[in-house]
């Protein structure tokens, strides 16, 4: 497969851009060789620069769960910008948002927009400090939670992909009111509580981990942190900006039956405009400025053009049978990917909730950081760039998830599954 415009824009790009891309994990870093560049791209198919076509799977890392330019929301957003594109004024497009998002979700009376999910949660805990008065944040290696100043410690995502799990830059005494613990471990949750529970504003957690591969919150971890944090006057946050829209309308909290006191949105709310959210209940959400005096504000916030594509994406899923058939379309390729490593005697553990779902090249059983380190990142580079060869793009990277989309196609998922048993077979040597 020719590449050569690719590498040769990267060149360029790395000469005004550092390490020519705007996302580190975008870098390719983590399994070798240039990037592609990304020229166009149409429902479940993204060209590269070189004429190359792949499936794809990561979907702008989760946003894109309507494949790419969906004719809905390429209308709403074209006749949105003939309208104008941003007001730094509120439009009743910022309202109707609202409104399906608190209709959706059930923990929300009320959501602030902002412009990514690091912003949705850099607020909320700011907004959990505010009420509490306490400094203290809890949080799950290998959780990602944006690049917040609290929260690049022991984090998934691109940090774990290039083995830096910590961040220089943050100040020592801000690093030190963020506690890390292992997920789906409600002991050592516990015993921190007791030790601490008095000092701690809030405890964030992704309810199904999607930053370190997809990992599931074993069976009552999730209730449990509802009790632990409400016995200590602590907020639980949950950060569904990966979960929220993608695993069903009202997110992993609905799914679950628990209910956050702040939840942190993004992704799929923007229908792939760049945008994030947060909300609660009223009286939770009432300490935000202008009501309370929690300040938090964004020139850009609230944009039309991404209230319109979200409101257009929002109503796309809210169609009968969107996640029926997304569960169904997942469970085939993952189906199809285990017949694959079964029959090439590969040790690979799979994780799905819905259309979000992992491949770990591992013989651990996957539940946390500690055992998703265990995979053999090696073997997952060579099958990254076989992939890649077979025409079939996922995740640069072993610690990310992959993504379905309503419109990938029976013979796109087919010509997957089998690229996917060349990849593994030409990997193995
Ligand atoms: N942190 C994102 C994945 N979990 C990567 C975003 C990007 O590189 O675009």
């Amino acid at each position: 497969m020719k590449r050569s415009n690719s590498s040769r824009l990267f060149s360029i790009a790395k000469k005004v851009m550092p390490g020519g891309v705007n996302s580190p994990v975008r870098a390719f870093n983590a399994v070798g060789g240039d990037p592609i560049f990304i020229q166009k791209a149409k429902g479940a198919c993204i060209t590269d620069v070189d004429g190359n076509d792949f499936i794809d799977y990561v979907g702008s890392w989760g946003p894109l769960i309507a494949g790419h330019a969906h004719p809905n929301i390429v209308s709403a957003i074209t006749r949105q910008a003939q309208l104008g594109t941003s007001y730094g004024a509120t439009t009743e497009l910022e309202i109707e948002l609202a409104e399906k998002v608190v209709q959706a979700v059930p923990s929300l009376d009320v959501v602030r927009m902002v412009n990514s999910g690091t912003e949705a949660v850099m607020s909320a805990l700011r907004l959990a400090r505010g009420i509490t008065g306490r400094d203290k944040i809890v949080k799950f290696e290998g959780c990602y939670h944006g690049h917040g100043d609290s929260l690049l410690v022991k984090a998934g995502s691109g940090l774990l992909s290039l083995g830096t799990p910590d961040c220089p830059g943050i100040v020592s005494s801000l690093a030190e009111k963020t506690l890390n613990l292992p997920y789906n471990n409600i002991e050592k949750v516990r015993e921190l509580f007791d030790a601490q529970g008095k000092d701690i504003a809030a405890l964030i957690v992704e309810p199904i981990a999607g930053n370190m591969g997809v990992i599931l919150p074993q069976p009552g971890f999730l209730k449990a942190l509802r009790e632990v944090t409400q016995k200590a006057g602590a907020l639980l946050i949950f950060d569904e900006v990966i979960t929220g829209f993608r695993v069903s309308l009202g997110g992993a909290q609905k799914i679950y039956g628990v209910t956050p006191d702040i939840t942190c949105m993004g992704k799929i709310i923007g229908g792939g405009l760049p945008v994030g959210a947060y909300g609660g209940s009223r009286a939770v959400m009432d300490h935000i400025s202008p009501v309370g005096s929690v300040y938090q504000a964004g020139t850009l916030s609230g944009n039309p053009l991404a209230m319109a594509a979200g409101n257009e994406m929002i109503d796309l899923l809210s169609q009968t049978g969107v996640y029926e058939s997304l569960e169904q379309k997942s469970e085939k390729l993952c189906e199809g990917l285990k017949n694959n490593v079964a029959s090439l005697g590969i040790s690979a553990q799979f994780t799905r909730v819905g259309s979000m779902f992992s491949m770990f090249f591992t013989d651990q059983k996957i539940a946390d950081y500690d055992s998703v380190k265990t995979c053999d990142t090696n073997f997952f580079s060579k099958y990254f760039n076989g992939l890649l060869e077979e025409g079939v793009y996922i995740a640069p990277s072993q610690f990310e998830a992959g993504f379905m989309s309503t419109v990938h196609t029976d013979e796109e998922i087919s010509l997957t599954i089998e690229a996917s048993r060349k990849a593994l077979a030409a990997a193995l040597g």
